[in-house]
């Protein structure tokens, strides 16, 4: 028998079906094996930093082997790579030095004193992006409301909630060197060209590493005339799609790479920096950008080893959705 509808059991059926539709509606949850929602509680706020463990932090201490130490941060300077949307940092000085040749040395005591201020962008440099700072389908990580991040800041998830991680086990994954040396602007790194650099580098990625990937990125921007520099994000060599399911299985805490968001730009699929919305919202994978890792990359081809012990904690600045950073690699 042929089964008849009225307008208004249609709208109530629409309206019943409509929750199990946006379940199952892969173009609005994309992602959902690819999910650690849950995974640490109901209210975690590390993320896949849970995965680094006093265990695997004692292990990583045996990787310092020859006292070599390097700073992986650019220079905070006006005119160094950043997203376009911040504002370039600012350091200006209140006390100097000749102060005293107008106000005289000392005061109270014999000892005068300089000072100095920064403005900058918290995601302005060297930094990690917090999971308060990416967000779709009105949800953070772990399903923390579109509402948790307000002109007061970040009430969950805020970069302070791990001001004590980042700190193990790291692996310098060094795509640039694996593909010659040179990779077109804008190249999609893909899980085979992650794989493909780890073998031929002889290096294993272990639960709760930071995996720093080199693209060549950064060292790109400082050879562009300054005129040309704020086009160099719009073509970035990163990450594709392809390498989220090597994030997952691999058990990483935080990927940092030495461009300026992680992800290849522009993105094929026209949706730029929407791994953003896998890694940090899905994953609880944090993302350290704009890192510098050329006389790490130097040392670890020479000596032939790629992994080194890592201290790249945040500022702890409550309610921060990202912080400047000056990670140090130890081997
Ligand atoms: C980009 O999205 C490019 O960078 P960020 O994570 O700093 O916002």
């Amino acid at each position: 028998m042929k089964r008849t509808f009225t307008v208004p059991t249609l709208t109530l059926l629409i309206l019943c079906a409509a929750p199990a539709i946006a379940q199952q509606n892969p173009a609005l949850h994309p992602h959902d094996e690819m999910n650690n929602w849950g995974r640490w509680g109901d209210d975690d706020e590390r993320g896949a930093t849970n995965f680094i463990t006093p265990a695997s932090i004692v292990e990583a201490g045996k990787l310092i082997q020859k006292g070599k130490v390097f700073s992986l941060a650019i220079p905070i300077e006006r005119d160094g790579p950043i997203f376009p949307s911040r504002n370039p940092s600012h350091h200006f000085m209140v006390s100097t030095g000749t102060d005293a040749l107008i106000v005289g040395e000392g005061g109270a005591s014999d000892v005068s004193f300089t000072d100095d201020y920064i403005y900058m962008a918290l995601q302005g440099s060297t930094q990690w992006d917090s999971l308060a700072h990416a967000f779709y389908n009105g949800k953070f990580y772990n399903g923390y409301p579109l509402d948790t991040v307000t002109v007061t800041g970040a009430k969950k998830l805020g970069i302070d909630k791990v001001k004590d991680s980042f700190v193990g086990r790291a692996v310098l994954i060094d795509v640039l060197r694996y593909k010659g040396g040179a990779m077109k602007p804008g190249y999609g790194i893909t899980r085979a060209d992650i794989e493909g650099a780890l073998k031929a580098q002889g290096s294993e990625i272990k639960r709760g590493d930071i995996a720093v990937i080199r693209t060549g990125e950064v060292p790109r921007f400082y050879t562009m005339p300054l005129s040309e520099r704020p086009q160099w994000v719009g073509t970035q060599t990163g990450i594709t799609k392809d390498v989220i399911p090597w994030i997952k299985e691999s058990e990483i805490a935080a990927i940092a790479v030495d461009n300026v968001g992680v992800e290849q730009a522009p993105n094929p699929d026209g949706k730029d920096w929407n791994l953003h919305g896998n890694l940090l919202r899905d994953l609880g994978v944090f993302l350290g950008e704009i890192w510098w890792l050329e006389e790490l990359a130097e040392d670890c081809a020479a000596d032939g080893r790629y992994e080194f012990f890592i201290s790249a904690p945040p500022l702890n600045i409550p309610g921060a959705v990202g912080s400047v950073i000056n990670p140090i690699a130890v081997k």
